[in-house]
C-alpha cells in the first residue's frame, strides 16, 4: 500500500517560458470568462443555475494542462473552466450558457451539461458525484481498448461523503484504473462546512482504504498541482493506477449566482483571496524573469477580446429551432 503526503509544497517548480504562459493564459481565460458569465447571467442572457470556478482556476489548468488532448475529462455543475481547459472553444462554452444551437452541447444543456465528444469532455453534471462513475468508466474503457489514455475526474469536497466516490475507487483500484480523482476541497457544499460533513477532514486519507496514492497539494499554486498531476498521470499511463488528489481551494464567489454568500466569514474569504493563483503566478513568472509585466497584460488583453467575441457570437447565434426539440435525446439522433 502506498500513501504520499504532500502538504502545501513551495511553488519553486522548473518550468520554461512556454509552458508557464500557457498555465497562466489557460488561468485568465477561466477567470475573465467567468467574470463575463455573471455580467451575461445578470442581464438576463442566460438561464437556470450557474456555478462559477473563480479561485479555483490552478486546480483545472494544473491538471488539465499537464494531460494529452485526447485524455478524458469528466466536471460537475461547476464545468466551464474545465471545458476552456479541455481545448473547448469560449465561443462554443458561452454559446451553450446562452442555450444557443452553436454551444458544445447544441443549446440542449447549458451550464451544467458541457459536452464534447471532440475534447473528450465527457460532461457536466447536476448531481453531485455523478462524474466520478463515468470517469472510472472511461478509465475502464482505456485499459479495455488497450490505449493509453488517462481519465480525471473533478468534483468537491462534498461529493467525498457520496457512495458513487467510494464505490468507484474501489472499482479502480481494483481493476488498477488510469484514473485521477480530483478534489477540489473548497471547503463549503454550499452552506455546509467540510469540517461538520466529513467523518475525516484530510481527504487524501481516504485513499489509504483503497491501497492507492493519495496526495494533498495547494490548489491555489498551479506550479504544484501541475507536478502532482504529472507524477499521477505518467503513473496511470504506465498502468501504476489510479490517485487521489485533494487540491486545498477556495470559491472566490457564492455557490451559484443565486446565492447571495452570506454565510461564509468575510475574514475567511479575505485570507483566501490573498492566496489568488492568477497574481501568484504573475509574480513567478516575473521573478524568474520568463515573461515581463507588460507581456503578461497582452495576454489579459487578448483573452478580454476573446470573451467579448465570444459573447458576440453568441448573442448573434440561433436558437435551437422547436421542431428539433426532441432531437439528441439519444445517440443516433446525432
Ligand atoms: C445527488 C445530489 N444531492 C444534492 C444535490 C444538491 N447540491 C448541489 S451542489 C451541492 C453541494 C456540493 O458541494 P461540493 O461537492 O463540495 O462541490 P462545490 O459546489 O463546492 O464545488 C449539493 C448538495 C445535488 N445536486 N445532487
Amino acid at each position: 500500500m502506498t500513501m504520499v503526503q504532500q502538504q502545501l509544497p513551495p511553488t519553486r517548480y522548473h518550468i520554461d517560458r512556454p509552458e508557464a504562459l500557457v498555465l497562466y493564459r489557460d488561468m485568465v481565460l477561466g477567470r475573465t470568462f467567468e467574470d463575463t458569465c455573471a455580467q451575461m447571467y445578470y442581464r438576463g442572457k442566460m438561464f437556470g443555475f450557474v456555478h462559477l470556478y473563480n479561485g479555483q482556476e490552478a486546480v483545472s489548468t494544473g491538471v488539465i494542462k499537464a494531460m494529452r488532448p485526447d485524455d478524458y475529462v469528466t466536471s460537475t455543475y461547476r464545468d466551464h473552466v474545465h471545458a476552456l481547459s479541455k481545448g473547448v472553444p469560449a465561443r462554443s462554452v458561452m454559446a451553450e450558457l446562452f442555450g444557443k444551437a452553436t454551444g458544445c452541447s447544441k443549446g440542449r444543456g447549458g451550464s451544467m451539461h458541457l459536452f464534447s465528444a471532440e475534447h473528450n469532455l465527457l460532461g457536466g453534471f447536476a448531481f453531485v458525484a455523478e462524474g466520478i462513475p463515468i470517469a472510472t468508466g472511461a478509465g475502464f474503457t482505456a485499459v479495455y481498448k488497450g490505449t493509453d489514455q488517462v481519465s480525471a475526474c473533478f468534483f468537491g469536497d462534498g461529493a467525498t461523503n457520496n457512495g458513487q466516490f467510494f464505490e468507484c475507487l474501489n472499482m479502480a483500484a481494483l481493476w488498477n484504473l488510469p484514473v485521477l480523482y480530483v478534489v477540489e476541497n473548497n471547503l463549503w457544499s454550499i452552506g455546509m462546512y467540510h469540517h461538520r460533513a466529513s467523518s475525516v477532514i484530510e481527504i487524501y486519507k481516504k485513499a489509504d482504504a483503497f491501497g492507492i496514492p493519495g496526495v494533498r497539494v495547494d490548489g491555489m499554486d498551479v506550479l504544484a498541482v501541475r507536478a502532482v498531476a504529472k507524477e499521477a498521470i505518467e503513473r496511470a499511463r504506465a498502468g501504476g493506477g489510479p490517485t487521489l488528489i485533494e487540491c486545498t481551494t477556495y470559491r472566490f464567489r457564492g455557490h451559484s449566482l443565486a446565492d447571495p454568500d452570506e454565510l461564509r466569514d468575510p475574514a475567511e474569504k479575505e485570507f483566501w483571496r490573498k492566496q489568488d493563483p492568477i497574481p501568484r503566478l504573475a509574480a513567478f513568472v516575473r521573478e524568474q524573469e520568463l515573461a515581463s509585466a507588460e507581456e503578461l497584460k497582452a495576454i489579459d488583453q487578448e483573452i478580454r477580446a476573446e470573451i467579448d467575441d465570444a459573447v458576440l457570437f453568441a448573442e448573434e447565434s440561433p436558437e435551437p429551432p422547436i421542431d428539433e426539440l426532441y432531437r439528441f435525446q439519444f445517440a443516433e439522433d446525432a
